[in-house]
């Protein structure tokens, strides 16, 4: 299988915008220059996959990520756009959009939350081994004694949540980490969340993101996930929180 462009979904993904569809260069450039205009605006795109179907397994099997990606990530994305059709939220960040998300209609909130989660789930993955930068390793220790006792905890949350939701590891406004978990399609930049913060990691527990490959066993599908943690973008996010970027 090709491997796919990797495209960073921190930064909104403009190049995601940028695959020309014209005919003509000019037409070419024309519309590149339109997309990627209205994708710094808006940024509701439905993101390329930063790596190919299969590149996860033994970890994340392929039948898994083409169902995850395409079937469900996808029909969030189509829902999130129907129930903001025609509304401000067009152009409203997910970050805005989900610091009034108590206000909205039930389906913004569980598609918009169900769009912008996997994004960031499929940004917290990749198949390249890469390890946490100084910096946020020296944190995590601070905050949870050690980097093992962080995973040990960080896995508690997700195999201890109860039904559909996901784990997090987010850094609060006064850069303190925490492990948290939210029910459903909620996550921690919304307005009503138990525990608010800027999200770093994290890790879907619903059983559509295991179920064909572990069945019932959610706690190995927990601690396959260790081997496939991009670090890499771990660190990048943390160093943009960290500076202040609410990273939408
Ligand atoms: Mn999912």
């Amino acid at each position: 299988m090709k491997r796919r462009q990797f495209i960073s979904l921190a930064g909104l993904g403009v190049a995601a915008a940028c695959t020309p569809t014209g005919k003509g260069k000019t037409n070419q450039n024309q519309k590149v220059q339109k997309t990627a205009k209205t994708a710094i605006v808006s940024g509701h795109f439905f993101p390329a996959l930063p790596f190919a179907f299969d590149a996860l397994e033994p970890h994340i099997d392929t039948r898994t990520m083409k169902l995850h990606y395409d079937k469900h990530h996808r029909g969030y994305h189509k829902k999130f756009l129907a129930a903001i059709n025609d509304t401000p939220l067009e152009t409203t960040s997910m970050v805005d959009i989900f610091g009034k998300v108590s206000e909205l209609d039930d389906a913004i909130r569980n598609n918009g939350g169900g769009y912008y989660n996997h994004m960031l789930f499929w940004e917290s993955l990749s198949p390249e081994k890469s390890e946490p930068s100084a910096r946020i390793l020296s944190s995590i220790v601070k905050h949870f004694g050690s980097f093992d006792q962080f995973k040990a905890d960080f896995s508690k949350a997700a195999k201890t949540h109860f039904g559909s939701g996901w784990a997090w590891l987010i850094l609060d406004e006064d850069h303190k980490l925490h492990i948290t978990s939210t029910a459903n399609q909620d996550n921690p930049l919304m307005d009503d969340a138990a525990i608010k913060g800027i999200p770093l990691l994290t890790i879907d527990v619903w059983e559509h993101a295991y179920y064909l490959n572990y069945q019932n066993k959610r706690a190995d599908y927990i601690d396959a996930f260790w081997n496939i943690v991009n670090w890499n973008s771990v660190n990048k996010r943390y160093k943009k929180a960290m500076h202040g970027e609410w990273l939408g």
